[in-house]
Parts: C-alpha cells; structure tokens; sequence
C-alpha cells in the first residue's frame, strides 16, 4: 500500500529530526474523545429539521450509534449525555449505563438541562424568583446522583440564563445568583467529581448571557474550588477571537478543564470540528502539547459538540474525530528544538515556519498505522461505509418515528 510507504518514509523524517515516532504513537492511541449522544439523532436549527434515515430515537439507539462509531475510531469508548434525553421511558439510568458497558462504552460527562422547560424563561439559578432557582438546584443535585448511577464523575453545566433587554433585570444581583446556585451544586458533588463551567457569549439570550465568556467561568470556577474548571466550547465565541491563547491562560492557571468541539464560521453553528480551521484547531493542541512539554499538570476531558444538520450524523462524527486526531498529530510533529531556537534568535520567520511545517504535513500514513496496530482498518469512514450499519438502521428505526434533539 502507497500509505505504508508514506509512513515509512515519514518515521526517516521524523527520527532525522530527533523526533520519536513510538513515542507519537502511543500519545494517539491514548487519546479519548467522549461522543455526544445528542449528536447521533434528528438535529437542526430553529427554522426546521431535515429528517434523516436511520437517525437514532432512542437512548438505545444512540448507544448503539456510538459503539458503531468507536468500533471504527477506536478512540471514543465514552458517550457524553444529556441528563433529559439519555433517560428510560420509565425515568431510569442505571439500565443506561449498563446497556452502554454491554456495548463497550461508559458513560462520560453528564449535562444537566436547565434550558428546556417553561419554568426557565427567565433564567434558572439566575432567575429573580426563587422558587426556580430552588427547583433548578434541585435538578443539580439529582444530576450529582445520576451521574453516580451512571458511573461518571464529570458534570459539564452549560447555562442558558441571561436577559433580553437593557433593564430586565439587576446585573449584579444576577452574579451573585449565579455564584450561589453553582456553589450548591458543587458542594453537592462527590470529593473525587469535577465540575465544567461552560461559557457562551449570546443565545437564547440576546442582551446579557450570565455566563457569558472564558472569564466569567474562571473567575466562577475560582471561587467554587479546585474540582471546577472551565469548559470551552469552540463554537461560543465571537469573530476573531484567538481561542488558543484562552487555552493557554487556562492551562497555566490550572483551570483547562474540556473541550466542547466543533467548528463555527459566524456564530455557534456547530459545525465539524476541522472543517472550517483546521489550523485554529492544530494551534490549540500545539498549546496543549508545549503546556505538557513543560509539565504543567494537563487533565482535559475532550468531547464533540455539533450539530449535523445536512450530513448524516455518524458520518459527520467519525469525519470530526478523524479531523481531532490529524490536529492532535500535527501538533505532536512540532520541531520544538528547532521552535525553541528560532524563538531564543528573535527569529520570528523561522519559528512560524516550524509551526507551519507541522501543520503541513501529510498525517493520514501515520494515522492509518496508528489504527492498524490498534487492531482496527486504516480508514474509519470507508470501513463504516461498508459495515452495512446505515442500511441497517435504516430499515430497523423505519416505522419507530421520528426524535429531535437540539445539538
Ligand atoms: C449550548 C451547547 C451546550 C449544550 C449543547 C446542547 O449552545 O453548546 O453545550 O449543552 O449546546
Ligand atoms: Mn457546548
Ligand atoms: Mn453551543
């Protein structure tokens, strides 16, 4: 095969450069990126829904979507869920976990859902009634106990309360809120679990979003305790914002706590992640990888947050975890020798240079050995596409209706 000759030709490359190539591999076979459940079934925008054939319905559905998916990538055995729609008919988790285990998968981080009911129009812990906010840290504190039944140790809050208009409400009255309703449910949480603080510059709110950037969640985070840590949606930020310089204040400050990925070109469009800016994507594990390098204490729980509306979804999933790996890849080819030279000579060309040409590089070759010394085909989407899943579950989840999920 031409790839083994490609890979071959890039391990010379490499070990010329002082680089180790089993130490690159290993670092790939170990990554784990937890798969959205949310991410497999019917999904759109707020305009409407395409349907698409097969879509997952159930819970059991998606656990099985997932367990296709890790069968051909190999490096998702965990599905992240939402704690509303990951549920039994009959309001229960444990068979969740369990069915999950069966097929080779446990149960990653755990979304509460203080967005979807009426209750929450104005908010849930930031809401000026207090009877909502009650009823909000009540549904946190039964997070705390699902995600024990389902084995997790991960909380990944993201939160939809913020105003509409200039006035609406007290602004600092709304932090101080917030602290509070958070603080509840940390102090609810097991010793051993972490909480996630996701951020989101706007929507559903379209004036203030109470937690509303990386600052706001750090500086939550920070009062909360050492288990909170910020969660950064690659989707949630305003146009030109540079996100890898946020991963690398996180980094250093101890509070890079996940990922959320995806890929936007104007708001949160939740598209693949890589499909947009791939480069974007490389520069922010190259923070990662020089953070390690240095050894900073790296604990990150990585995760895909999309939508897909157009493309069928287990398609798009494996096409973005592929995206991951070759951004990961690349930015463990960095020369840093060379970086960390051109860096001590103020030579600014030579080092951008050293960035770039790790980027350039083909990685396919030595993600498909990768793959192969994991016991698994070189080419996850053609080896999916020939499995026969998708006609399968098209047939099967034919006359079961039809389930929409936000994403
Ligand atoms: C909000 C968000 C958040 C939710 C998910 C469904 O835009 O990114 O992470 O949990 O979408
Ligand atoms: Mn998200
Ligand atoms: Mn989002």
């Amino acid at each position: 095969m031409l790839w083994e000759k490609q890979y071959q030709l890039l391990a010379q490359v490499l070990a010329d450069k002082g680089i180790d190539i089993e130490r690159v591999k290993d670092k790939l076979k170990k990554q784990v990126i937890e798969l959205p459940s949310w991410a497999v079934g019917n999904s759109g925008t707020r305009y409407g829904t395409f349907r698409e054939e097969g879509a997952a319905i159930t819970v059991w559905d998606r656990i099985d979507d997932c367990a296709e998916i890790q069968r051909v990538v190999g490096i998702c055995p965990v599905m992240a869920t939402h704690v509303l729609w990951d549920v039994t008919e009959d309001g229960k988790y444990e068979p969740v976990r369990e069915y999950a285990a069966e097929k080779g998968l446990r149960i990653g981080t755990v979304h509460p859902n203080t967005f979807m009911g009426q209750q929450f129009k104005f908010g849930s812990i930031c809401n000026p009634f207090a009877d909502v906010r009650r009823s909000t840290i009540e549904h946190f504190k039964d997070c705390v106990r699902i995600a024990r039944e389902l084995g997790s140790k991960t909380l990944g809050v993201w939160l939809a309360d913020g105003t509409n208009y200039p006035g609406q409400d007290k602004l600092r009255e709304r932090k101080h809120r917030l602290f509070a309703g958070l603080k509840e449910l940390y102090d609810a949480m097991d010793a051993d679990m972490t909480l996630l603080l996701e951020y989101k510059p706007f929507e559903p709110a379209f004036y203030t979003t109470d937690v509303m950037d990386w600052g706001m969640s750090y500086l939550m985070c920070t009062k909360m305790g050492d288990r909170a840590k910020v969660l950064v949606d690659l989707g949630h930020h305003l146009l030109g914002v540079n996100v890898e310089q946020i991963i690398a204040v996180l980094l250093d400050e101890g509070k890079m706590g996940g990922f959320h990925f995806n890929n936007h070109k104007y708001a949160d469009d939740d598209l693949m992640v890589g499909s947009i800016d791939p480069y974007g994507l490389f520069l922010i594990f190259d923070q990662i990888i020089e953070a390690e390098e240095d050894n900073v204490d790296v604990d990150i729980v990585y995760m895909l947050d999309q939508s897909h509306n157009i493309e069928p979804s287990i398609e798009g999933i494996i096409q973005s975890v592929m995206n991951v790996q070759k951004a990961y890849a690349r930015a463990l080819l960095v020369d840093r020798r060379k970086l960390q030279e051109a860096r001590q000579n103020g030579d600014v060309i030579l080092a951008n240079r050293t960035l770039m040409e790790a980027f350039e590089i083909d990685v396919n070759p030595l993600l498909n050995q990768v793959r192969v010394e994991m016991g698994i085909e070189p080419d996850p989407l053609l080896n999916y596409r020939r499995s026969g899943y998708a006609e399968k579950i098209a047939r099967e989840r034919k006359n079961k209706g039809a389930n929409t999920l936000g994403g």
